[in-house]
């Protein structure tokens, strides 16, 4: 029987051809905010292995361009969420690489005054609403955000960042069907990196090639895009934006990426090969990608190429040098920011 084309399935549709080119600036904004998050995330593996770094750390490595792109397509006033793998979006929302730093090292100058720590990091003044451990809770959380737009009639809208394992939770579902009812501003980012701890999307997801179509049901478009392509990435960021700020209701984006390292720290990564990771590192890349672009392009050269990636070293090794120098909160830190009143809550809300 043919399939019944609904209005959904009409307007989702799988990763088109070359994205819009970069302007020589785009391209090195994206390469600099990549670079960042790819050298923050191997100095902050560094000092996990030196054992600097308590509890968990998932690293972000291989999926700077999905944080980079979207950022790059949302208003600065936009609220966004995701899950423990935040590092990189708290880093991108503008928080200060040592404040990012003294988080994971525990100290009372991180941006969670160092009782978050890896999987809980947040930045109020830029709309990044944390670094949630429990997977798939940010969703409900995110929809929760693009509801207080909606009613406020700010017209901000939410960014909700979640990996594909947490596509199969319920409370997903949940969130997208109020959000088509009350079609609110939310755009809903599938970051696909293909496994859920040890899991492969093949083996824990039904229809793993089409996650895109996951709102279909409630109504709600989706587009798989190449999160590998800092430009896809951006397009079609703009793309879903556009959509929900014109009051047209949620938006799915599948970002099809991959991370490199193991799922956290502790990950002997068994369950696929060398080989395939080797793959994605030499063909796919993202920041290898702007740095061909531009090099064939003759709008870089090597050298100030080298000049970027210098500077954000630099950056990082500062972050890391005041990470493991900076203070540990005090013994009486432990009987605060337990309760949000007025005698304990810090920070911007
Ligand atoms: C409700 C819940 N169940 C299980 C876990 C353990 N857990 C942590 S991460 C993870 C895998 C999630 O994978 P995915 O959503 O694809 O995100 P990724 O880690 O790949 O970014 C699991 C099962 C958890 N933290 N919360």
């Amino acid at each position: 029987m043919a399939r019944k084309t609904t209005p959904a399935r009409k307007s989702a549709r799988k990763a088109k051809g070359a994205p819009a080119a970069f302007t020589r600036d785009e391209e090195f904004a994206a390469l600099r905010t990549m670079l960042l998050v790819r050298r923050f995330e191997e100095k902050a593996g560094q000092l996990y292995g030196m054992g600097k770094v308590g509890g968990f750390c998932h690293l972000y490595i291989g999926q700077e361009a999905v944080v980079t792109g979207m950022f790059m397509a949302r208003d600065p006033e936009d609220d966004v969420v995701t899950s423990y793998r935040c590092h990189g979006h708290t880093l991108v929302s503008g928080a200060d690489p040592k404040a990012v730093m003294a988080e994971l090292t525990g100290r009372e100058a991180g941006v969670s005054y160092g009782k978050g720590g890896s999987m809980h990091m947040f930045n109020p003044s830029g709309h990044f609403w944390g670094g949630h451990g429990i997977v798939g809770a940010q969703v409900p959380i995110g929809t929760g955000l693009a509801f207080a737009n909606r009613y406020r009639g700010n017209g901000k809208a939410a960014l909700v960042f979640f990996g594909e394992g947490a596509a199969n939770q319920g409370q997903v579902y949940e969130s997208f069907n109020m959000a088509a009812i009350w079609k609110l501003p939310v755009v809903y980012i599938i970051e696909n990196n293909r496994y859920a701890m040890g899991t492969a999307v093949t083996r824990s997801a039904a229809r793993p090639e089409e996650l895109f179509m996951r709102g279909a049901a409630f109504g709600i478009p989706g587009e798989q895009v190449d999160g590998m392509d800092v430009r896809a990435v951006k397009a079609a960021g703009e793309r879903a934006l556009a959509h929900v700020r014109a009051g047209k209701g949620p938006y799915v984006l599948e970002m099809q990426t991959y991370r490199y390292r193991g799922h956290s720290m502790s990950d002997p990564a068994k369950y696929r090969s060398r080989e395939e990771v080797q793959k994605m590192r030499q063909e796919h890349d993202p920041i290898e990608q702007v740095k061909t672009r531009l090099l064939e392009a003759g709008q870089a050269t090597p050298e100030e190429l080298k000049a970027v990636d210098a500077e954000v070293r630099k950056v990082v090794s500062e972050a890391a040098e005041f990470a493991t120098s900076t203070p540990e909160p005090p013994a009486e830190a432990l009987w605060t920011d337990i309760y949000a009143d007025e005698n304990t809550a810090r920070g911007e809300g």
